[in-house]
């Protein structure tokens, strides 16, 4: 009874190990760090309370939004409307089958003209970055054009993260806790942008999915492709 009891347990698990390996249908929870337990030696987490999506494409060829290091940069710019203990920013290349926008995610204009080129990916490189001194609303445009911009941290590969067609966990996950001490890391009302690109060698090209997730409702957070965007959105309410 025993042997056949363990045959089954490990047949079992071939069978969930084998669609995982399908993997990428569909992203689990994005969970918090706040509040983290350790259950049994697994780490438990309490989903995030709000989480946006922005689904994207990156066409070959396209013009980056900056050149840093060489590499080919694109920005999502970020309007969070309230103080966060803490917030999760991850991407996903390409978009997981399963998953298409839903009527409250945000969508790229490049995106929907590519939609049957959404298997195209890149492995992601992500960083969360604060302007500082734009803390209303009207003024995105006018002061995130020229305010200095302040990194709370990058993330390369996240074994968090389902894997690449590749096989290879290159996607990306962060989380940063408000640091109230210092202004430029604190999580406070303003403007802030996901910075993305590619590390290792390689392109920027194909279909990617952000999420930022806080552990706290976050009502009127907006994200868009350019400030001139999300301030109209933001402005609109
Ligand atoms: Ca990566």
């Amino acid at each position: 009874m025993k042997i056949k009891f363990l045959a089954a347990a490990v047949t079992a698990t071939a069978i969930i190990a084998g669609t995982a390996s399908v993997q990428a249908q569909k992203l689990d929870k994005f969970g918090a760090d706040l509040g983290k337990k350790s259950v049994m030696g697994k780490e438990v987490r309490v989903p995030y309370t709000d989480l946006i999506s922005y689904y994207g494409y990156i066409k070959p060829g396209a013009t980056p939004d900056a050149k840093v290091g060489g590499k080919n940069y694109y920005y999502l710019y970020l309007w969070i409307p309230a103080v966060a203990p803490e917030v999760g920013v991850r991407m996903i290349s390409p978009i997981p089958s399963s998953m298409s926008p839903e009527e409250t995610d945000f969508v790229g204009a490049d995106y929907k003209a590519n939609e049957a080129e959404r298997t195209n990916y890149f492995d992601t490189w992500i960083t969360l970055e604060k302007a500082s001194g734009v803390t209303k609303p009207e003024d995105i445009v006018a002061k995130g054009a020229s305010a200095s911009w302040n990194s709370f941290g990058v993330n390369d590969d996240s074994s968090e993260m389902p894997a690449q067609p590749s096989g290879s966990k290159y996607n990306s996950l962060m989380r940063v806790t408000s640091e109230t001490s210092d202004p430029l890391k604190s999580l406070t009302i303003g403007l802030y942008r996901v910075g993305f690109t590619t590390f290792k060698t390689g392109d920027v090209q194909g279909s990617f999915l952000a999420q930022v997730g806080a552990p706290v409702k976050l009502p009127g957070v907006k994200i868009a492709s350019n400030m001139e965007a999300l301030m109209n959105a933001v402005m609109a309410k």
